[in-house]
């Protein structure tokens, strides 16, 4: 079931180019609830910014900065909203997707973020980089096992004008920077620009996604329409087990309100935040009682029914 919403050939193009575009991989009816969700998060933080213009920036030659006031509007998993938001990085066909991209029968989400962008309230225009940066302390693993995959969901319809991600796939950039790939390629402004001609756009309608690695080079660009805005949410994936992976470690943000994840989702989903799945022998009598504990309404029938079973 959940194959059919991707192809032999887009997994193939991910693993020999570093990104895919996935054109319309959700309905607008999933679509929805997300963006409701995006809006009662960051609508009140920023009430008036209708007709705001793109900022006149002087580039001094470069493609790109990273001005930190573009993480403004950025925030971890789980978010305060409804759980359709909260639940859209596990949906069970990114989850496929990225299995059968890392060919792995068990992955994690190691990352989910929601990010909103408005037009003139940052500098967005990004240089060239690899996002190994701040995924790994090391570099990207040559075994495909080892790799990550990171989705970017469009929320909102994303037009070159509204800030669209553009990137180099691998086989064009080998031949301008070699296939070592720097992740930055700090002050080599000449590398910058030979990327830049040979970039692509990631523009596509809202419920498209971007599925890319942190071994790819992109970057992001500046929103220009007036009043424009875009919301999108990231989901990073990686084989369970993987330590050389890394961002959120779901446990330090505990305050936040898990419980519209836990009373939500399924076992499935669960287990890609760490969860043990039913019949793991981490759940024993005393443990399911703990946890009901912890999480009221979480529903922890299959996970009693494996123990009844054993
Ligand atoms: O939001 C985007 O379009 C890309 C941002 C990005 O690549 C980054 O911040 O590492
Ligand atoms: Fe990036």
């Amino acid at each position: 079931m959940t194959e059919s919403y991707f192809s032999e050939e887009q997994v193939a193009t991910w693993r020999e180019e570093g990104a895919v575009l996935l054109p319309s991989f959700f309905t607008p009816g999933e679509i929805a609830p997300c963006l409701g969700d995006m809006q009662k998060i960051y609508h009140d933080r920023a009430p008036a910014r209708g007709g705001a213009h793109a900022l006149e920036v002087e580039r001094d030659g470069a493609v790109g900065t990273f001005a930190l006031d573009q993480f403004k509007n950025f925030d971890d998993m789980p978010f305060d909203c409804s759980p359709a938001l909260n639940l859209l990085g596990l949906h069970p066909r990114l989850m496929a997707f990225a299995k059968a991209a890392l060919g792995s029968d068990s992955v994690h989400l190691y990352q989910s973020h929601a990010w909103a962008k408005f037009t003139g309230e940052a500098d967005y225009e990004q240089n060239f980089h690899c996002d190994y940066k701040n995924h790994t302390l090391i570099v990207p693993s040559d075994d495909i096992r080892l790799r990550t995959i990171n989705f970017m969901i469009y929320l909102t319809d994303v037009s070159d004008a509204l800030g669209a991600v553009h990137y180099v796939p691998q086989s064009a950039s080998n031949s301008i920077t070699g296939p070592n790939r720097p992740m930055f390629l700090e002050g080599d402004t000449d590398t910058q620009f030979a990327l830049k001609a040979a970039e692509k756009s990631g523009a596509a309608p809202a419920g498209s996604i971007f599925a890319y690695g942190i071994d790819v080079y992109h970057r992001g660009t500046n929103l220009t329409e007036v009043g424009g805005s875009r919301y999108t949410l990231t989901a990073s994936y990686k084989s369970a087990g993987n330590d050389m992976i890394g961002w959120s470690a779901w446990p330090f943000s505990f305050l936040k309100p898990w419980h519209l994840i836990f009373d939500n989702a399924t076992p499935e989903q669960l287990a890609c935040v760490g969860v043990p799945r039913p019949g793991d022998a981490f759940w024993t009598a005393r443990t399911l009682e703990r946890a009901q504990q912890r999480w009221p309404d979480w529903d922890l029938t299959p996970y009693r029914e494996a123990l009844s079973l054993a």
